[in-house]
């Protein structure tokens, strides 16, 4: 009798964990936005004018300026921006049933962002023009704002008419395979990529209401990307810890939000799985939804399953050739031990020795640039610990200097 009580106490334990939000009927897939055509990028900039007509952008850009300090600089950053560039994209799809946001993989231009496709005058647009930077070309050339005071839509790179070095594809791909928890993931990825995007785009993307810039949620889609497919490689979906807005992080904790945008008090846990509940979208280079919702306490899985997807999981880049480049390259020219620190997800396949490979190919490529510094005044406005800002920028420079000192040659 006791023990029938035990086993069906287990048995429903076991039974809820599973539970969760339904798996949605209709999954979209948010594309890379270098493979967009000219007529997807024109019916963008129709969606976007009249979101904007309808003040839709000033509800956005006034949303993330009030809720600034309360979605970045802690774990909330991830949640906060999946359910945020969700709305986006559901209001969107009032205007245009086919719009879905698309991704920018900034790793890939990261030698040298201004001359990436997505920064022509037929999709995001170029740099600024004259002295108030304001965006003359793309999908919002000419676009007059009004939040916080009337003003043109402002773009402003960072050197002048360049954009100085972003990071490298492998610096990202070593932060999915080797941190293994989201707080760390998430301070790795928002002192990284995050801010070098946004400062290195400047203007309106260097202010709290930068989501008025479509590049925002080009940007961000990609960060959600990046931690999805984190969630991917861990087996991880679920996981939540650090500190979220409002203290230690609670997959319970309601999502921070605006009565500009509201979210209706959804917590983190409705947003942590894609695919599920109303997250109802994925990513054409990442691993697609769990066919059931995880459970909790989900065992890491065997990696080897992921081979067939050109290591998805593993490697930051979009791009499967390239990716498949990458992490050959890393077996093939490190060594076990750094393997194992810095790109733990290919430890579990054969790897051959570093002195099987001891001198560099004559086709040597450049190498990878050591990745930019978040500015004072950046680090200021998010009220970020300057010395956290710092080590993890020595730990990223540690990655670019052991690539140097290999044998690797980065295919990007
Ligand atoms: C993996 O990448 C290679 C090279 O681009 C490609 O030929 C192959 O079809 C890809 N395989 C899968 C399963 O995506
Ligand atoms: C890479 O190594 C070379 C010497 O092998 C050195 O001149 C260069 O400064 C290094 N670059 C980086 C980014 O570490
Ligand atoms: C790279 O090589 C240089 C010169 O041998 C060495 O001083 C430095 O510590 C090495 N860096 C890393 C991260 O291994
Ligand atoms: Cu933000």
């Amino acid at each position: 009798m006791k023990l029938g009580v035990g086993l069906a106490f287990v048995a429903i334990a076991a039974l809820s964990s599973a539970q969760g939000p339904p798996r949605c009927s209709d999954i979209r897939v948010r594309r890379n936005a270098a493979s967009l055509s000219a007529q997807d990028w024109q019916s963008i900039s129709n969606v976007l004018h009249q979101m904007h007509d309808d003040g839709v952008l000033s509800r956005f850009g006034a949303s993330h300026d009030r809720l600034f300090n309360r979605v970045h600089g802690n774990t909330c950053f991830f949640p906060f921006h999946r359910r945020y560039v969700l709305e986006f994209e559901n209001i969107a799809r009032r205007y245009d049933s086919n719009f879905v946001v698309p991704y920018w993989d900034a790793t890939e231009s990261f030698r040298n962002p201004a001359a990436d496709p997505i920064l022509s005058s037929t999709a995001l647009g170029t740099n600024g023009q004259g002295n108030d930077h304001c965006l003359a070309n793309g999908v919002q050339g000419d676009m007059q704002l009004s939040y916080p005071s009337q003003h043109c839509l402002r773009r402003n790179f960072d050197q002048g008419d360049s954009i100085g070095p972003w990071y490298s594809p492998e610096i990202i791909s070593s932060y999915i395979q080797s941190d293994t928890s989201l707080a760390t993931f998430r301070e790795n990825i928002e002192y990284s990529i995050h801010g070098a995007v946004h400062l290195g785009m400047g203007g309106e993307m260097n202010t709290g209401y930068a989501a008025q810039d479509f590049s925002f949620m080009v940007h961000h889609a990609n960060l959600d990307r990046l931690w999805w497919d984190w969630q991917n490689a861990h087996n991880s979906f679920l996981m939540y810890d650090g500190t979220g807005s409002n203290g230690p992080a609670s997959l319970s904790d309601v999502i921070p939000e605006d009565s500009s945008v509201p979210f209706n008090g959804d917590t983190v846990e409705s947003v942590m799985v894609l695919g599920y509940g109303d997250v109802c979208y994925t990513y054409d280079s990442s691993t697609g939804p769990p066919q059931s919702y995880p459970s909790n306490n989900a065992a890491p899985q065997d990696r080897q399953q992921n081979e067939n997807q050109n290591n998805s999981a593993f490697s930051a880049s979009s791009n499967p050739a390239n990716r498949a480049l990458e992490s050959e390259g890393l077996r093939n020219s490190l060594g076990s031990d750094v393997i194992s620190r810095l790109f733990p997800g290919l430890s579990s396949n054969s790897m051959r020795k570093r002195s099987e490979y001891q001198t560099k190919p004559t086709n040597c490529g450049d190498p990878i640039p050591f990745p930019p510094r978040l500015t004072p005044e950046w680090i200021a406005m998010h009220k970020y610990d300057p010395a956290r800002v710092e080590k993890a920028h020595r730990y990223a420079c540690e990655i670019v200097e052991t690539l140097n000192n290999s044998t690797y040659v980065s295919p990007y």
